[in-house]
């Protein structure tokens, strides 16, 4: 807890941050991160993730700026940035890894699983307009801090490759699991040979990176902003209705929990769509599903690398616990596939 506090200290006065309480907070895969008393959050950025930090921070920092700029015309709270005391927006400690702080949003909460519709539609508005918010951005673009982060095609041959190195002597636990990749490869390249257009997006819109107000109907700030750059829209439609449609949870054990709610998937394309404006084109819209299947075929074959390599990437719980979210991705992409025709019509429907 040293570091942590020392951490603090850079951005709070010395005794309040002697002083405050620290609690670990949320379910992030990547940072490690702690609330200090009820009013700040200070996160490690995972420096084998990020080999850029400074570029994620000065990213970050220009996105704060221009959310904090919109708020008066919209309804929201753009996530707050301390200054440490040497004016910039982070700490480098002696080790060389970045900390923030940022301002924590009071009676505020998070959601793994949606509750109802409703919440559906708002968490898909608030994605969307994230990326409408986003689109006057003053030049230049943000920096590619993680190139190719979705870039599914090189995904799926750095896989090939972390099963033919096969590190952890694990391959021969998930035979069944890589047939799967392989006999879905197709997939890997449908989206990005559409050519649609790269804006500044979020890259990692799982439900849980949203706060909602305490009725948990209204969205109040999007967070988790260290991939925001150069992207697809459809990326991050896709990525939320990975998290947000599946009736399981990310790691579930038991795959018969593990279904894609065609209503709630309704909602959220309804809300994105209504939040993107015209960040969002009517081609874009048709392709909402290939999306989240792309989505979903890449995020499960990148849980499976980290399997095979011995779970160096996402941070685990247990040991196969990797293997299991790789699981998950593969039944829910079976049952997003089933429901195509039922899906395609429901974007049609919004056109
Ligand atoms: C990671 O840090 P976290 O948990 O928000 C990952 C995302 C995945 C997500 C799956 C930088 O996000 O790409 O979709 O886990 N972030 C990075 O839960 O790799
Ligand atoms: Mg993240």
């Amino acid at each position: 807890m040293d570091i942590v506090r020392q951490a603090l200290s850079q951005f709070l006065p010395p005794d309040e941050a002697g002083d405050v309480s620290l609690r670990p907070l949320g379910d992030g895969h990547i940072n490690a991160t702690w609330l200090a008393g009820e009013g700040f959050v200070v996160q490690r950025l995972n420096p084998d993730v990020f080999k850029n930090p400074h570029a994620v921070m000065e990213n970050m920092r220009r996105v704060c700026a221009h959310l904090a700029e919109k708020k008066g015309t919209e309804d929201f709270y753009p996530l707050e940035l301390l200054p440490a005391c040497d004016g910039t927006c982070f700490w480098e400690a002696p080790d060389g890894v970045l900390w923030r702080c940022t301002r924590y949003v009071k009676n505020a909460r998070a959601f793994l699983k949606l509750k109802n519709p409703a919440q559906a539609f708002a968490a898909a508005c608030a994605f969307g307009r994230f990326v409408w918010l986003l689109k006057d951005l003053p030049p230049p673009p943000l920096v590619e801090t993680i190139p190719d982060f979705h870039n599914t095609p090189l995904r799926f041959k750095t896989f090939c490759a972390a099963v033919k190195a096969d590190k952890a002597g694990r391959a021969i636990q998930a035979k069944s699991e890589i047939e799967f990749v392989m006999s879905h490869a197709r997939l890997a390249g449908e989206l990005l040979e559409m050519n649609f257009p790269v804006r500044t997006v979020h890259n990692d819109t799982k439900l849980s990176n949203l706060l909602f107000d305490e009725s948990g109907q209204r969205v109040l700030c999007v967070l988790d902003l260290d991939t925001v750059m150069p992207g697809l829209v459809l990326h991050d439609f896709g990525d939320l209705a990975r998290s947000a449609a599946n009736t399981g949870d990310e790691d579930a054990e038991d795959l018969s929990t593990v279904r894609l709610d065609e209503a709630l998937f309704a909602e959220l394309a309804k809300g994105f769509v209504s939040g993107a404006r015209d960040a969002l084109s009517p081609e874009e819209i048709r392709h909402m599903p290939l999306a989240m299947e792309t989505i979903t075929y890449e995020l499960g074959m990148r849980f499976l690398t980290d399997y095979l390599d011995g779970d160096i990437y996402f941070r685990t719980k247990r040991p196969a616990q990797n293997l299991d979210r790789a699981r998950v991705h593969f039944k829910l992409l079976q049952c997003m596939q089933q429901s195509r025709g039922a899906l395609e019509r429901v974007v049609e429907g919004l056109l």
